[in-house]
């Protein structure tokens, strides 16, 4: 199962990670958060040691957009330390009996495969759903997400935009099962994580505008300091309309606002804002960035904890 967390694997191989996971660690469930617009099955896998009582859980998503597709790399390199847990690491063990952690690899599984598949786009961002009056494909499930859904608002209401919000808010089947998904276990989740490239930031809400501050900001930028303070990488913490950009129609955004998730970021993995190409990384990467980013969870995780 090692050799699964030093590649880009592809959907089917991804899954096929998954199913040997729950094989082979009976406290692990996977749950079907149903299917994709080409009607691919989105999975998400449950972690945790049954304590027989209530335990906060911390929701981990990647594959949002499909060319970063160090995200999904590093989310199967989370499951396989936190499933397997390898060397031993008592942090892990802990970590495991004070949370169940949920984590989807790959949101958007069409727009990943079509990134990989060498006759198409490398670079393609977004979904593969059809526009009702266009010749373009796709919509960006960042910006489709319900809470305060504005395509002027650094999105587009364009088709042909890569940065197309969709005809509607939740118009997209990605969107909705991760909504879905969010609210089913509203009562649990306390952090939420989802994995995107690239930058280097480690971002909170709010995204949908620069103008508009979290009631609790000083504890959400506490957070994310604590988090990249364990990490060698040197990220950039901040709200992201006010570090990054405008951006509205995040997963982010939701998951605080309507789906109650107090700790909610977007982290911007390797490489820096700096570089040339940041998507296309070599395979060689992904152990070093996996390992980086699980020291950054952990603290993550520990941080919430004191809050909750
Ligand atoms: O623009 C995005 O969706 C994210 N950056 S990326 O380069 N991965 O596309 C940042 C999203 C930050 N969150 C919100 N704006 N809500
Ligand atoms: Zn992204």
């Amino acid at each position: 199962l090692e050799d699964y967390t030093k590649h880009f694997l592809s959907y089917s191989e991804i899954n096929s990670f998954l199913f040997q996971i729950v094989n082979l660690v009976p406290t692990a469930e996977l749950i079907n958060i149903n299917k994709t617009n080409e009607r691919r099955d989105t999975y998400v896998i449950k972690l945790g040691t049954p304590m027989g009582r209530w335990k906060p859980a911390i929701f981990i998503d990647a594959g949002i957009h499909a060319r970063e597709w160090i995200a999904p790399a590093t989310a199967i390199n989370f499951i396989y330390q936190l499933a397997i847990n390898p060397t031993r690491d008592a942090v892990i063990t802990d970590l495991l009996r004070k949370f169940d952690f949920y984590i989807a690899p790959l949101v958007n599984a069409d727009g990943y495969e079509h990134s990989r598949s060498s006759t198409s786009n490398r670079l393609w961002r977004k979904n593969r759903s059809r526009a009702a009056n266009s010749h373009c494909i796709g919509v960006d499930i960042n910006r489709n997400f319900g809470y305060e859904w504005n395509p002027a608002a650094g999105g587009s209401s364009q088709p042909c935009s890569d940065l197309f919000s969709g005809a509607f808010k939740f118009s997209e089947p990605e969107s909705r099962n991760l909504r879905n998904f969010m609210l089913s276990k509203k009562p649990d989740l306390k952090g939420y994580l989802t994995l995107h490239s690239y930058g280097l930031y480690w971002l909170y809400p709010w995204g949908f505008s620069d103008t508009a501050t979290a009631v609790d900001d000083n504890k959400l930028r506490a957070i994310a300091r604590t988090s990249v303070n364990a990490m060698s990488k040197q990220y950039t913490i901040g709200a992201s309309a006010k570090v990054l950009y405008v951006a509205a129609g995040g997963s982010d955004d939701y998951a605080k606002a309507v789906a109650g998730i107090p700790y909610s970021y977007t982290v911007e993995l390797p490489p820096s804002s700096s570089a040339f190409n940041g998507f296309i990384l070599s395979e060689s990467k992904i152990p070093e960035i996996a390992q980086d980013t699980l020291k950054g969870l952990k603290a993550y995780a520990y941080s919430i904890h004191d809050y909750i």
